[in-house]
């Protein structure tokens, strides 16, 4: 393989394959590029970003992203659920057909979830593993690590995103739906109803690495309730569309029509822990009765806390390493009230470290949903120039991935209030007061839409592509050519 790519670059030529080059990223500068005017470091740093992500990205379905993407030896060069969460939403709004590259990798390595399942007790469906490369879970510890069954359903809510932003239903029919199929089944096993809650989840850990093996994590419970009901969704389309099809991949994984059933019951019932006391979401059933992590006499050089304390100590206090329920309320931003985000936020801010680079910015994007722009702008500087001014100090080890594509979460999601769902395409946009201007492009379903935001106006603009409906703040829009309103305070 390494051969023939040799041959092929020695056949083309340096002055062609430099041109090729040339061609490739101005192309993608067009569909993707993000301005910040006003802040010349953090216009080097997004586009630093976005580069490195672009750069580092398999693009044969065979090979995926590492953490630390191509720059290092942290992480052993592994694959994490990083690429669902953070980098595939980056590639679905500006080069689809990377994050179909991404997902369809996952359907290349479904034999080898499905080994996992098996050894994990499940008699049927797939348990892709936390860490991998070839498909094969490669961590050696479980409580923080191959315990995150969360990854399924992190799989599948990229699919639905994917699926939902090009409409490609080939990829649905050929890849999605098996993939979704067989994650579904894990929950299915593993959950079980008890009375007064619903369909619980026991023994899993969610994305905190701070906290493990819980019961009823509530980013899991939501995830999981998302997945099992797009997975019956899914299943009663290609039915009704494209029965052959369907009929095929039944055969193939042996689908009883009843599975489908109890995925919608599943999903209807899924316990998630709410307190009524502190009306907020409890991370999992046993949170709130830790003990508060002693933050106040905790010195600055013991975080990260991992490095200094045993797993067991952590695990035993309220503290989390990173956005876990905050994450929910990005990813599920349209299920919650404004005053529950603002209590969720405000009551695991003041227990989360950050320890992990995979945080600042989804607490960056939620600040900016409850209205907090000066914290959301706070936490993105801890994003954008992350790896260009080592703030981990330890880049020497490699890039962090998750966090660059998340910074370009930070921008578009967090002050350009992007979200999709389905029909829905909304943007609330807010401008941090050190910007003059920023501009974002969004792909979706064939249209290129540009987002021009100064201290006064939102102009959207569309690019490439026929009219289309979207929401800017509470106004809907057919977009047809450019509009431009006043930015909202
Ligand atoms: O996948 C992440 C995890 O969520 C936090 N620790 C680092 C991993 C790789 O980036």
């Amino acid at each position: 393989m390494k051969d023939r790519v040799l041959k092929r670059a020695v056949k083309m030529g340096y002055e062609n394959i430099k041109k090729n080059q040339i061609e490739y990223m101005k192309r993608f500068w067009e569909s993707a590029d993000v301005e910040i005017e006003g802040d010349a470091k953090l216009q080097q740093g997004i586009r630093f970003n976005m580069f490195h992500i672009l750069q580092s990205t398999g693009k044969d379905s065979k090979t995926n992203i590492g953490a630390k993407g191509l720059t290092g030896e942290g992480y052993e060069g592994h694959y994490f659920w990083d690429t669902e969460m953070y980098i595939i939403p980056m590639f679905i709004y500006t080069k689809p057909e990377v994050a179909r590259k991404l997902l369809e990798y996952r359907y290349n390595t479904l034999d080898k979830a499905r080994e996992r399942a098996r050894q994990m007790s499940h008699e049927k469906g797939a348990l892709f593993p936390w860490r991998t490369i070839n498909g094969e879970e490669c961590s050696a510890y479980f409580p923080a690590s191959t315990a995150q069954y969360h990854i399924n359903a992190d799989i599948a809510y990229a699919i639905k995103k994917y699926y939902e932003a090009t409409l490609d239903e080939e990829f649905l029919i050929k890849y999605g739906a098996e993939i979704l199929f067989e994650t579904a089944r894990i929950f299915e096993d593993l959950g079980h109803y008890v009375e007064g809650k619903g369909f619980c989840i026991d023994g899993v850990t969610g994305p905190d690495e701070y906290t493990a093996i819980v019961n009823n994590n509530a980013y899991t419970n939501l995830m999981a309730k998302d997945h099992l009901s797009f997975a019956a969704y899914v299943a009663e389309y290609i039915k009704k569309n494209f029965n052959d099809e369907y009929q095929r991949i039944k055969g193939k994984i042996e689908l009883d029509e009843e599975e489908i059933v109890r995925w919608k019951k599943a999903a209807d019932n899924m316990y998630i822990p709410y307190d009524e006391k502190l009306k907020i979401h409890p991370q999992d059933d046993s949170f709130l009765s830790k003990k508060i992590w002693d933050f106040e006499n905790t010195p600055k050089e013991n975080y990260p806390l991992l490095l200094h304390y045993h797993p067991l100590v952590i695990y035993r206090h309220q503290v989390c390493k990173q956005a876990d329920w905050v994450l929910a309320l990005y990813l599920h931003s349209d299920k919650f009230t404004k005053e529950q985000k603002i209590r969720d936020f405000e009551y695991y801010e003041k227990v989360t470290t950050h320890d992990s680079s995979l945080s600042p910015c989804i607490f960056s994007i939620v600040a900016c949903d409850i209205g907090y722009i000066d914290k959301a702008y706070d936490y993105f500087m801890r994003t954008a120039r992350m790896d260009l001014d080592d703030h981990h100090g330890n880049t020497k080890d490699g890039i962090h991935a998750a966090n660059m594509a998340g910074s370009w979460l930070g921008i578009v999601a967090g002050f350009g209030g992007f979200r999709a769902f389905g029909d829905e395409i909304l943007f609330s946009p807010r401008i941090p007061q050190n910007w003059n201007r920023y501009s974002f492009k969004i792909n979706y379903r064939q249209r290129l839409i540009k987002v021009d935001v100064n201290k006064e106006k939102v102009t959207l603009q569309l690019i490439k592509g026929s009219l289309i409906k979207v929401k800017l703040y509470d106004e809907e829009v057919q977009l047809e050519d450019k509009i431009e309103r006043n930015l909202a305070n």
